[in-house]
């Protein structure tokens, strides 16, 4: 039987564009280091060249989450109870979580509601997903919690929520703030809900740092496109050749974090911000941290948050796992 799939975007993305801008000047004016929130590396082309990191032979961590959907979504499905339904932070292009929708369609038919600020990720989520029998889909044009709320409000009688957080996205947060994440993810849940939690798990340095500093420089170029995302929707200035692409390892904090380091003293003006702001030679902004984990860590930070692991499941060739989570 084919059902009609329920295809609705709820978008809202009024005042983004702003909220860009805002994030853009307080990063780049705030004292001592200078930041760019990692979010905002995924427009178009910066979800392209993501696409294309994931192809790359150094860069093993989706293709993990990959496999591990594969082999065990039956089993990952199989715990369980009753009827679901699905809400994925983060949508990205669909294509791990195909696994999981098609493993529960094999009992139930399958309401799934992927949540993600940008529209082109939900517009590519549906897709790959949208021909899927017995799956309908909801997209939230949402941040994380916002959409997970409206989500929730969905729910009726005993159906649980299995909610996904597969990109290894919680890597982004640093520690303190990915407690205060799973503990906003906790609040909005049920006893007995899911959450199925991706992470990266500590590996060698040598090899994080070529996975964050890919020889083809694909990394480098996803880096970069969000100072020339700035000049596109903000009349920033930016000159890209002005910039190297830094990966380095922090391990005192168990991160890798992506800089973009100036070249040489420079000013650059941001029209829309109407903001001009100095760069030393050598002075970095931050754009993204992606922190590593043990697995037992894991299984503590989803404690602190009030759930409790049910179980973990590792890839053998690239130290990676998934955590499935009750609320207790
Ligand atoms: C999409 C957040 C999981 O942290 O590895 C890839 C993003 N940055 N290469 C990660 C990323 C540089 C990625 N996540």
């Amino acid at each position: 039987m084919r059902t009609v799939p329920q295809t609705v975007f709820f978008t809202s993305p009024f005042g983004a564009l702003s909220e860009f801008c805002a994030d853009v000047a307080s990063g780049l004016t705030q004292p001592g280091q200078k930041e760019l929130p990692s979010k905002y590396l995924y427009d178009e082309v910066g979800s392209a060249l993501f696409e294309a990191i994931c192809l790359l032979p150094e860069y093993g961590l989706s293709r993990a989450g990959m496999r591990l959907l594969q082999r065990n979504s039956d089993e990952i499905v199989g715990r369980l109870q009753g009827e679901v339904l699905v809400a994925e932070l983060g949508s990205g292009t669909g294509q791990k979580t195909r696994w999981l929708l098609e493993a529960l369609s094999r009992r139930q038919r399958v309401h799934y509601y992927p949540i993600d600020i940008s529209r082109t990720a939900l517009t590519r989520c549906q897709q790959e997903l949208g021909h899927l029998d017995m799956v309908s889909i909801v997209g939230f044009e949402r941040a994380y919690i916002e959409g997970l709320n409206e989500v929730a409000g969905r729910r009726r009688g005993s159906t649980s929520l299995f909610v996904l957080f597969l990109g290894s996205t919680i890597g982004n947060f640093d520690r303190p703030a990915a407690d205060q994440f799973l503990a906003r993810v906790r609040s909005t849940l049920q006893e007995g809900d899911a959450l199925l939690l991706a992470t990266d798990l500590e590996k060698p340095v040598s090899q994080l740092e070529v996975a964050y500093d890919d020889p083809a420089g694909v990394t480098a170029a996803f880096n970069k496109n969000l100072l020339a995302r700035i000049n596109r929707e903000l009349g920033a200035d930016f000159d890209l050749r002005k910039f190297d692409h830094v990966a380095r390892w922090d391990s005192g904090e168990r991160r890798i974090e992506m800089h973009l380091r100036s070249k040489c003293w420079q000013h650059v003006s941001i029209r829309q911000a109407g903001l001009r702001v100095n760069l030393r030679e050598g002075e970095t902004i931050w754009t993204e941290s992606s922190h590593k984990y043990q697995p037992e860590e894991v299984v503590q930070m989803g404690m602190r948050a009030g759930f409790r692991c049910d179980q973990q499941w590792f890839d053998s060739e690239w130290p990676f796992a998934q955590s499935l989570f009750f609320a207790a």
